[in-house]
């Protein structure tokens, strides 16, 4: 054992002199970070705790190790149950390589809480496993035109819809939001119809605040299926209503009606996402028909409709909405 050690040590140095003469053909893995031993040489600390994510900006992680290795670092909400991982194999760890900008893998997005953060190194054996918690003070800033969270009661102008044995209603304080603390919940039998419940979103005032070109901006939503679930037993479909004269109401005879349809597949908080410009097409890359210009206008959204249907033979349906967001250039990031 002593043996393979000093070769070992005779080998480094042969590579270290290789690596000066000609940095440029060495590709190898430094032998250190192959079998030196690993120790942890700064304490790995925080940047900001607690952190408030929309004044401080990111949370870095900071410190160094004795060689290059893989590191993961784990991130829980102590009540969201949000989770984000970072993971990198420098040995320095900085702002550079190891930022947290307060967001999530997936649904459920982080709140206002305390969050469990958990560091190991995987290729150590016995390594020490690293722990803390750090208080999230204010939520990440979202790029983007937030509709509704559902975290201020419902609008003046929006126009609920319920079968008459359906609860659908905005929840708050469960702990089972997809961000914050409330969002829309649609429940109940309807032994005769595959309509179960329904809410139109507008704004106090005229349409919503969104650009004129339909490409690259993107309707999201955070959608939950909880009861009566599968590609053939219920579905959402979210109705995109312009109001093309700008008289402030849609007529459904002359104005364009998009209609984007949404199977549910699994139980567990899902980002749905869709690209307006593609509101033109059906799932099967055919035209819709609309009443108005079949031009896609987001400036002249004036409702987003959200409409929870099931099999009526299934029996209790339920789904729950949050976080009705806009986006440009790609999909919303929780
Ligand atoms: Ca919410
Ligand atoms: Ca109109
Ligand atoms: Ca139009």
């Amino acid at each position: 054992m002593k043996q393979t050690l000093s070769i070992l040590a005779i080998g480094m140095v042969l590579f270290t002199g290789c690596r000066k003469n000609e940095p440029e053909t060495f590709y190898g893995p430094d032998l250190n970070d192959l079998f030196g031993p690993f120790s942890i040489v700064q304490n790995i600390t925080v940047s900001h705790n607690p952190i408030n994510f929309a004044l401080d900006g990111n949370l870095s992680f900071n410190g160094e190790l004795s060689k290059n290795t893989d590191w993961v670092i784990t991130i829980t909400g102590a009540n969201s149950g949000a989770i984000r991982n970072i993971t990198g194999s420098e040995r320095i760890l900085s702002s550079a390589n190891a930022t947290w900008n307060g967001g999530a893998n997936s649904y459920p997005a982080f709140s206002i809480e305390d969050v469990y953060i958990e560091i190991t190194f995987p290729n150590e054996e016995g390594s020490p496993v690293l722990y803390d918690t750090v208080a999230i003070t204010g939520e990440k800033i979202d790029d983007g035109v937030l509709i509704t969270g559902f975290e201020n009661g419902a609008g003046s102008n929006w126009v609920v819809f319920n079968q008459t044995t359906v609860t659908g209603e905005i929840v708050c304080g469960n702990g089972e939001s997809a961000k914050g603390t409330c969002h829309y919940s649609v429940e109940g039998v309807v032994g005769w119809d595959w309509a179960k419940g329904s809410v139109s979103i507008q704004p106090d005032a005229g349409t919503f605040p969104l650009q004129s070109s339909p490409n690259n901006l993107f309707f999201n939503m955070a959608l939950k299926p909880v009861e009566s679930v599968g590609p053939t037993s219920s579905f959402i479909q979210i109705w995109f209503d312009e109001d093309e004269n700008d008289d402030g109401i849609f007529d459904p005879n002359t104005e364009d009606r998009y209609i984007y349809e949404y199977w549910t597949t699994d139980t567990i908080w899902e980002l749905v996402s869709v690209e307006y410009a593609s509101l033109t097409q059906d799932e099967n890359g055919d035209p819709l028909v609309t009443n108005g210009n079949g031009l896609p206008e987001p400036s002249k959204l004036l409702s987003v409709n959200l409409f929870f249907l099931s099999d009526p033979n299934n029996g209790n349906a339920k789904a729950l909405f949050d976080h009705i967001i806009f986006t440009s250039n790609g999909p919303y990031n929780p």
